[in-house]
């Protein structure tokens, strides 16, 4: 018998994405959505699929995390957890090497080094299991430079013109860009987006799988697996969005 038959509906699984979906873009979960999602899994299954690593998803998540959660997918599943067990996983190093990958970052750091910007702070690569992360400002912004980093980012489109010199200069690199927060992109092998994830839960043989997103849009992160024909889509534009949508359609 399935773990999950104490569900109401254990043939169905409820996935999210985090920034903007469950939480504030990089700020800790509320109340009224953990009480909402542990309401929901008492009816169904339910898993988050977050770009950010594991750590950054404790922290907006909080600490019991991978106890909250039946699946709990950080860099879109490249590490994956089905009811606290980790699962297989694959990395990026691997799979580009490292003489590309040196190539690669370098040509990144000098694009950085000729940028114009108003500050900067650190951080500008973070080496992730399943991805790298670029960062003009760098990771370690806090919210307030985040925030002003968007806004001059979406004047001067520093990093759309980024990803095209990428896109450029490594044509052959089977790489995907996705500028799928405030202050950064991830650089993953094409393939390897939310989608990605939907491998971890095929043996459980759920009749419906939703997805909730805020970047659901085309060049979004969560455009792949909300467009996807395995999934349900639901475009939220807040956690408020999502807990409404949750509560009109799963009853709760
Ligand atoms: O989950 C969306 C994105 O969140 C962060 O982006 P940023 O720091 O630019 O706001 C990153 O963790 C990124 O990897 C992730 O896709």
């Amino acid at each position: 018998m399935s773990e999950f038959a104490y569900k109401t509906n254990p043939e169905t699984l409820v996935l999210f994405d985090v920034d903007g979906t469950l939480t504030p873009a990089r700020l800790v979960i509320s109340d009224e959505v953990k009480e909402t999602l542990q309401n929901l899994r008492k009816k169904v299954v339910i898993g988050f699929v977050g770009g950010s690593d594991l750590s950054k998803q404790v922290e907006q998540l909080g600490p019991t995390v991978l106890d909250d959660f039946d699946f709990c997918f950080s860099e879109n599943g490249l590490t994956a957890y089905r009811l606290g067990k980790e699962m297989a996983s694959q990395s990026f190093i691997n799979w580009i090497g490292e003489e590309k990958y040196n190539k690669l970052a370098k040509f990144i750091l000098g694009y950085l080094s000729q940028l114009d910007l108003p500050i900067r702070r650190g951080t500008f690569i973070e080496f992730r299991n399943g991805m790298i992360n670029v960062s003009p400002i760098g990771r370690n912004a806090s919210t307030q430079e985040r925030i002003d980093y968007e806004i001059f980012d979406k004047e001067h489109k520093i990093r759309e013109n980024m990803v095209a010199a990428l896109q450029k200069e490594f044509p052959d690199y089977g790489l995907t860009y996705s500028i799928g927060g405030q202050i950064s992109f991830d650089v993953f092998p094409t393939g390897w987006d939310k989608t990605y994830c939907l491998q971890h839960v095929e043996k459980d043989n759920f009749k419906e799988i939703h997805f909730f997103g805020d970047k659901s849009f085309k060049g979004g992160n969560d455009y792949e697996i909300y467009e996807d024909s395995r999934t349900i889509g639901h475009a939220v534009n807040s956690p408020d969005d999502t807990v409404r949508i949750l509560k009109e359609t799963f009853n709760i």
